[in-house]
């Protein structure tokens, strides 16, 4: 290679694939204010897009100004008014098209069936109300808006927007008041060897995308998420068929199954639009650098860098005004495990002020050494948002903390998420007497256990809620520790089983999730004695002794391994304020910003959801614990242990996971 054109190549790919030199928009101020414009009509990412802009409106994230429709369909602001309602929403206006193609739907139709003679989706637009003009809606609210506070997110055909900068004063409304455009259409990468795609919201109307990449002001920056993003980050049908049945009827479940059935995931285009602009700064995406977006005619959309080896006098004339106004989204593999796990968490959060029914898949016991780490006042947020959505029932939390603003703090986080009278036992005679660093917290908020004098004991109570569940129904995440599970397993029969300690745990728990021990090599050290094991290490050898049953560890690696990022804790926990988890996380870290470790978070992880591939497993072996406390793993074929793993792509979406499940709001 001659060094000349090395050279070039080496400035090219230094340009072009470093996202370094594009900072992107800083952070933006909460909330954002969004017109959501769509078409929705066609594919069912609309739905699931507009579903999680309503829940991270609940989470304070942004605030939904309007709903504009740019294709034709009767049903389709009935139906946007449908879902609104069903989040809570009824009031927000809804543009209807003028002169946009008409497009038949799979699933709009749903919200028509009744229930006995009420509608199942309630709405009122088509009824006893009808919706605007799109465009005058849109400049109506950005006539009322303040200087460059809005966004939109335009996630269908032109249609609206081309209009919109044709209109009367168009422009100047979105040089003075739009903060970016945020687009999903086009294609800027090579798919599968195709690099001339055809995307269908620029295909299907060409005239008006081609409007919009001509008048679109150069001022006002453009993000564009191409067809590739959307396809390599597609909606999981897991998440369909387990995430949505915390009521009877779930608009956005039966839209989905109505759209292509249960077995199909489907890529998520609108929604990494969505997610895009309300978080630009928390690195789900990369972006190109600046340049411009043109539309030829067949309705393939170019993008030509402002900056970089191709650039003559000519182009740069020629595109002077415009030629800074596009980037376009870019995401790695880590990243789109990451996007995809948000997008799960964001679509399957209830609306916030719904009365959910419990699936409870997974009763749960809650063992924790409550004020020693901040993992387990997350981990219990964690549990309360998980059963807010169905997925878990909280049975008891043990505390094996053996000073009495445990229990206290315990009731006070469960009180804070709704849930005052959950069981709560204390360790008699346990280890670690010291107040936590956050105990204390519990007197700023409401809770009515003032100690753990007050409580039960630990172990009476873990008999008793084990004897009174349904044979092989309770799973146990003991995130402290062994204190009280290896005390539960030498009791005898009582007042709520015949059965001793051992067999009552062989009737009743069907999985255990422990957080202690470590197992594999963390940073050259393989010798770690971890803290939940050398504080007792006689309970935890007589623990891996007798217990009875199959269980899982999630050693000290892991939680090392997925660290809870300091941003979330600055920015997802301004809903309440003061927020119990923020500021026992603010009370316990030695210094700041800090990315505290997710021990505990993952054993509540793994044990509420064991099937949804967040983590690896070990082979089956055998746990013992030496006398300084280090934990053995020794494999074996009909060995009761495994361990827990992750690859780089499940760190990225099980931090992703504990983020989103522990800032998650209460109802
Ligand atoms: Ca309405
Ligand atoms: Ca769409
Ligand atoms: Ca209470
Ligand atoms: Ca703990």
């Amino acid at each position: 290679m001659k060094p000349i054109l090395a050279i070039a190549l080496c400035v090219f790919f230094l340009t072009f694939n470093s996202p370094a030199q594009n900072p992107g928009p800083a952070k933006p101020e909460k909330p954002v204010k969004v017109i959501f414009d769509t078409d929705i009509t066609g594919d069912v990412d609309d739905v699931l897009a507009l579903a999680m802009l309503h829940t991270l409106a609940d989470r304070g994230v942004c605030e939904i100004l309007a709903v504009t429709i740019s294709k034709e369909n009767e049903l389709a602001a009935p139906f946007v008014d449908a879902v609104n309602t069903f989040y809570g929403r009824p009031d927000i206006p809804i543009g209807i098209p003028k002169d946009a193609p008409h497009r038949d739907s799979k699933y709009l139709h749903i919200i028509n069936q009744k229930d006995g003679d009420k509608l199942r989706y309630p709405h009122d637009i088509g009824i006893s109300t009808e919706p605007e003009p799109a465009v005058e809606l849109i400049k109506k609210t950005l006539s009322k808006a303040g200087e460059n506070s809005v966004t939109i997110i335009q996630v269908g055909l032109a249609t609206n927007i081309a209009q919109l900068l044709e209109s009367e004063g168009g422009i100047d409304l979105v040089k003075a008041k739009v903060d970016h455009l945020s687009v999903m259409a086009g294609a800027f990468q090579t798919i599968r060897d195709n690099n001339r795609y055809l995307e269908a919201n620029v295909k299907n109307h060409i005239p008006s995308m081609k409007t919009l990449s001509d008048k679109w002001p150069g001022e006002v920056p453009v993000i564009w998420s191409g067809f590739s993003i959307g396809i390599a980050a597609p909606f999981p049908r897991e998440s369909i068929a387990n995430d949505f049945d915390y009521i009877d009827h779930h608009i956005v479940k039966e839209a989905y199954l109505a759209y292509c059935g249960p077995d199909h995931d489907r890529p998520s285009w609108d929604l990494t639009s969505v997610l895009y602009s309300l978080f630009p700064h928390r690195g789900y995406f990369d972006l190109s650098p600046v340049g411009k977006v043109r539309v030829s005619d067949t309705g393939f959309t170019t993008f030509t860098p402002a900056k970089g080896p191709f650039d003559r006098p000519k182009n740069i004339e020629k595109f002077a005004a415009i030629r800074k106004r596009d980037r376009f989204l870019l995401m790695s593999p880590v990243q789109s495990e990451r996007v995809k796990e948000a997008l799960v968490h964001f679509v399957a959060q209830p609306p916030k002020d719904m009365k959910v029914k419990s699936a409870a898949k997974t009763k749960l016991i809650f063992d924790t050494d409550m004020g020693n780490d901040v993992d387990d006042a997350m981990a219990l947020a964690m549990i309360h948002s998980l059963e807010k959505r169905g997925a878990c029932e909280l049975l008891a939390v043990t505390s094996t903390k053996d000073h009495p603003k445990s229990a206290a703090f315990i009731d006070a986080v469960n009180t804070f998420y709704g849930r005052p009278d959950v069981p709560i036992g204390a360790v008699k005679d346990g280890t670690t007497k010291e107040l936590g660093k956050f105990n204390g917290l519990a007197d700023n908020y409401p809770h009515d256990l003032r100690s753990g004098e007050d409580a039960p004991d630990a172990v009476a109570l873990l008999r008793k809620t084990l004897a009174s569940q349904p044979d092989n129904s309770v799973s146990i995440a003991q995130v402290g520790f062994f204190t009280n599970l290896s005390r539960l397993l030498e009791t005898k029969g009582d007042e709520h089983s015949p059965l001793d300690g051992v067999e009552l745990v062989k009737k009743k728990v069907k999985q255990l999730v422990i957080m202690a021990g470590a197992f594999q090599t963390i940073r050259y050290y393989n010798d770690y004695s971890e803290y939940n094991v050398f504080k007792d290490v006689p309970s935890a050898q007589k623990f891996c002794e007798k217990w009875p049953s199959p269980l899982v560890w999630s050693g000290f690696e892991i939680g090392i391994a997925a660290p809870y990022p300091w941003q979330s804790v600055m920015e997802d926990f301004e809903y309440a304020k003061p927020h119990p988890i923020k500021e026992a996380y603010l009370d316990y870290v030695p210094f700041t910003p800090h990315d505290r470790p997710t021990w505990d978070l993952t054993a509540v992880l793994h044990a509420v959801y064991p099937d949804r591939g967040y983590f690896g497993l070990s082979v089956k072996g055998d746990v013992t614990v030496e006398d300084d406390g280090f934990t053995i793993f020794s494999p074996k074929i009909k060995g009761r242990d495994r361990f827990m793993t992750m690859t780089e792509e499940q760190k990225a979406r099980v931090s992703e996971a504990l983020v989103q499940l522990t800032s998650e709001p209460p109802r």
